[in-house]
């Protein structure tokens, strides 16, 4: 493992390559023990640079047999550091070298690696090095060729980009494929595939009538879980033609899963290869929930065909070129095939709950960052998340048929490039003749802006200011921050809830209903106005912002009543809890005031609402929340204390009421994962819990039996978990019991089976040492791991326990998962990075914790730099 060597990549000193790649020839030997790899790199000098500079490759781990430049052997160089240093003779070369490798070995899960019984890879980032020496960088694009062999009985399929060309035996039970990828790539994109999978076909026909063959591939063993990710990615392919006019350009789409995998899937060209869990599913096994995150992966991941791979980035520091411009496109996809609305909320609920506590802690990032040490850090909800939300507001601010003609000119423009954020606004400018010049700040300036709102009507005028004030905290290494391009989609309403003509002094668009603000302070004056009216703002969360809006008790409860952008009334009654709780942490006072109830009541007894957004409104704002709204020093305690009150409060208040529901929500329909059926079972799964949580039995037996009847893994799921957080020790030991038998040989099951206890309320330290040493547990697979550990640090009561042991115990793991996989391990260093948040004794725990990694022998650079950050 790589010691840290705290090396700072820094976009100002960007610089383009001396050398390009034209086209790359791979021949992969795989043996028992070792893979030998050959290379033949077609290389040319950079015209644009002097001289003829040394030739420095990226390579790891890598072990020389034989290095030639044409035909001559080289037998100068030097290999440190990962670096390979060789002087070319010539302008142009073919640059070969053979290599071993230890793909067995390799728990990193980057490079080539043994994920089971099968062989893959994972090249971005910067993976390729653990391959072959390379300019491993994604401005050095090339064709493709790739050979793989192997032992045929053990690795019947072999797989690589492009299209197959040649394939045969070879001696002693061997055999070979090899694949063309004529599409330029760099190396991020390469994967190679050798195991013994079955295939399941299918085809697409595309817009120009072209016939495309679809392959997904598995282990044998998970043939039946093969047909959902099809038929999403047929879903994609089309959705990506008519919505952005992006046709699918090889004759081969194949997709592979994979058990081990550090991410969530992979793009690479023409041979996407998966983590098993985002792509396997069926109604036994999979959860209305895994079902549209299935969809959404696949349709990302297909999505990048054009924003990723025909139109890649020029450097790192460009990643949410591809990553936020991809969400942004798979977010719409899924509002497209389900609910818009409830698209939004939940999108809007995780940028808030995930990324605006990143963007106001120590690794808090522009969008567009200017350095790093290690670039897998940043393959984060900032980059991914936030850089989607940049791309909708451009969209926003240029309405939606100019941004689809900008992104048909840079497709156009860029195709085959590797192009930069600045180049994709470029285009949006040029179609729409707007000046994006302020906007790009949104790129370059890490953190949330606050915008502050008072209102004053003035009844004699007829008039209503709305003054706007925003302002943004300092971020490591950003003290002075400068006013945001701010898209604020308003309406005024009347006491009805009906939408007043707007006449106003500021730059508001009447089609589109936005306000743009783009100073510090903005006061807008709106004539005509003949009442008091209600500011609806922000509508569908129309800008990653926080706002701090003092409303009056009837101004919330009018705006979570009857205003009929779906999104904002979802957002005040959320306000109503959020501020209620904040409220009862600071006078530390746990009774729960009659507004919370009113909302409650009148949100429940609303059946205009679907039962998808009446759960998003019943459903109390989560901890994780709680802590970034307070904007305080946070009391742990206290915080649980207050949320556990009123949702008790809740529960008991309306009894009958969560029985009569759960009861009636039942239903004998087949099951299908569509958005009003999985509306339906999750508005159940929220009142079975709040009807558990009154201690009824009849709810506990209707949990059980909703567990026990169940064709299908949402309703298991959704009673198992209210058994699990309210049941006897004895009735959630049969059940888990039952859950194991019944489906330990499944690994997806077995994921959710070790995730369900590792969330369970109340889960000690003793139970989480106890799934680790289970027989199902493997501290080698990243997704066993997310399971036991992500799901006991997302347990907020647990993993904040008062005696504080949730800390050490995880910064204990972190330094023994860093030896297995450095970027598993770096992730979860996020637990410990907030500590400055909590109060007293708690903050001096976590920081503890995060010391004693530091103190650590053998850190890896990804887990060194989110440490060091998080204790400058
Ligand atoms: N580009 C992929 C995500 C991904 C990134 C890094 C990986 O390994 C280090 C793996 C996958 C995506 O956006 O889906
Ligand atoms: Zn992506």
């Amino acid at each position: 493992m790589k010691e840290s060597s705290a090396r700072i990549i820094r976009l100002a000193e960007y610089k383009e390559p001396d050398y390009w790649i034209k086209n790359t020839q791979l021949v992969i030997r795989i043996f028992d023990g070792y893979t030998e790899v050959s290379s033949e790199l077609t290389m040319v000098k950079n015209a644009r640079v002097d001289g003829l500079p040394t030739l420095v490759l990226d390579g790891v781990e890598q072990t020389i047999k034989q290095l030639h430049f044409d035909d001559t052997e080289i037998s100068q160089y030097q290999y440190s550091d990962d670096k390979l240093t060789v002087q070319p003779v010539a302008e142009e070369f073919i640059f070969k070298a053979v290599t071993r490798i230890d793909p067995e070995n390799n728990t990193s899960l980057e490079g080539l690696y043994k994920s089971g019984s099968m062989y893959c890879t994972q090249c971005e980032a910067e993976g390729f090095r653990k391959i072959t020496f390379y300019l491993d960088r994604p401005d050095v694009m090339a064709t493709f060729t790739t050979r793989i062999e192997a032992d045929k009985a053990s690795f019947p399929t072999l797989l690589a980009n492009g299209n197959p060309i040649d394939e045969g035996e070879l001696e002693n039970g061997r055999h070979f494929a090899t694949w063309q990828d004529p599409f330029v790539k760099p190396a991020y994109l390469f994967a190679a595939v050798a195991g013994d999978l079955v295939r399941k076909d299918d085809s697409f026909t595309t817009c120009s009538g072209r016939e495309i063959s679809l392959r997904i591939f598995a282990e044998p063993r998970n043939a039946h879980k093969t047909d959902f990710a099809l038929d999403s990615l047929k879903r994609s392919m089309k959705w990506d033609e008519k919505r952005y006019g992006r046709e699918y350009d090889l004759d081969i789409f194949m997709i592979v899963a994979s058990d081990f995998f550090n991410m969530g899937a992979m793009e690479n060209k023409g041979l996407n290869i998966f983590n098993s869990a985002a792509v396997l599913a069926n109604q036994e096994t999979s959860s209305d929930d895994r079902f549209e995150r299935i969809e959404a992966i696949v349709a990302h991941e297909y999505f990048h065909n054009w924003s990723g791979n025909r139109v890649t980035c020029r450097d790192w520091f460009q990643l949410s070129l591809k990553e936020g411009f991809t969400v942004y496109r798979d977010a719409h996809f899924t509002s497209d095939m389900h609910d818009a609305t409830v698209k939004r909320i939940k999108d809007a609920r995780f940028l808030k709950t995930v990324q605006f506590p990143e963007d106001s802690g120590p690794n808090a990032h522009p969008v567009k960052p200017q350095e790093y040490q290690e670039i897998n850090n940043f393959y984060t909800v900032t980059i991914y998340e936030k850089g989607a939300e940049v791309v909708g507001m451009i969209n926003t601010l240029i309405g939606e048929d100019l941004f689809r003609k900008g992104s048909d000119l840079y497709f156009e423009r860029f195709d085959g490039c590797a192009a930069t954020t600045d180049d994709f606004v470029a285009c949006m400018q040029e179609v729409s003749g707007y000046d994006f010049t302020q906007f790009k700040r949104w790129y370059t300036q890490a953190g949330t802006p606050t915008v502050v709102v008072s209102q004053h009507y003035d009844a004699e005028q007829q008039q209503y200011q709305l003054s706007f004030s925003q302002s943004q905290k300092p971020t490591p290494g950003q003290s002075e921050k400068l006013p945001m391009v701010i898209p604020v989609k308003m309406a005024l309403l009347n006491a009805q809830g009906d939408e007043l003509a707007i006449d106003c002094d500021a730059d508001f668009n009447q089609q589109t209903q936005v306000l743009t603000l783009t100073e510090a302070q903005t006061t807008v004056t709106f004539s005509g106005v003949s009442e008091q009216p209600y500011a609806s703002l922000f509508r569908d969360f129309s800008a990653p912002v926080r706002v701090e809006f003092e409303l009056s008790e009837a101004e919330l409860l009018l705006l979570a009543s009857k205003d009929k952008n779906a999104y904002n009334r979802f957002d005040a009654v959320q306000k109503i809890y959020l501020d209620t709780l904040i409220a009862m942490i600071k006078n530390g006072d746990n009774q729960t005031p009659s507004l919370v109830l009113d909302v409650v009541r009148a949100s429940l007894a609303d059946n205009a609402l679907s039962p998808a957004i009446k759960s998003l409104m019943l459903a109390l704002p989560s901890y994780q929340l709680l802590v970034d709204s307070l904007q305080q020093k946070v009391d742990a305690d206290a915080l649980v204390a207050a949320r556990q009150a009123m949702k008790q409060s809740i529960a008991n208040s309306f009894k009958a009421e969560w029985a009569e529901l759960t009861l009636s929500l039942q239903s004998e329909q087949a099951y299908q994962f569509n958005a009003e059926q999985a509306g339906r079972r999750e508005l159940q799964a929220l009142t079975l819990s709040y009807w558990a949580e009154t201690g009824d039995a009849a709810a506990l037996d209707f949990a059980k039996a909703l567990y026990q009847q169940a064709n299908n893994q949402t309703d298991r799921l959704n009673g198992l978990k209210a058994v699990l957080d309210n049941g006897s020790d004895a009735l959630v030991s049969d059940l888990l019991d039952d859950f194991y038998q019944r489906w330990h040989e499944d690994t997806q099951m077995v994921e959710t089976w070790l995730l369900l206890q590792a969330s369970a309320k109340g889960v000690t330290i003793d139970t989480i040492k106890a799934l680790m040493q289970h027989e199902a547990f493997d501290i080698t697979n990243p997704n066993k791991v997310r399971s036991v550990l992500a799901g006991f640090m997302n347990n907020f009561t647990s993993y904040h326990q008062k005696d504080f042991s949730g800390y050490d115990f995880i910064a204990q793991r972190i330094i023994q998962l860093d030896a297995i996989n450095p970027q598993v391990a770096a992730r979860f260093v996020t637990a410990l990075e907030n500590w400055k948040v909590f109060s007293g004794q708690r903050a001096e725990a976590m920081k503890q914790a995060l010391q004693s990694i530091a103190d650590s022998q053998g850190r890896s650079p990804d887990v060194s730099e989110k440490v060091e950050k998080a204790l400058a």
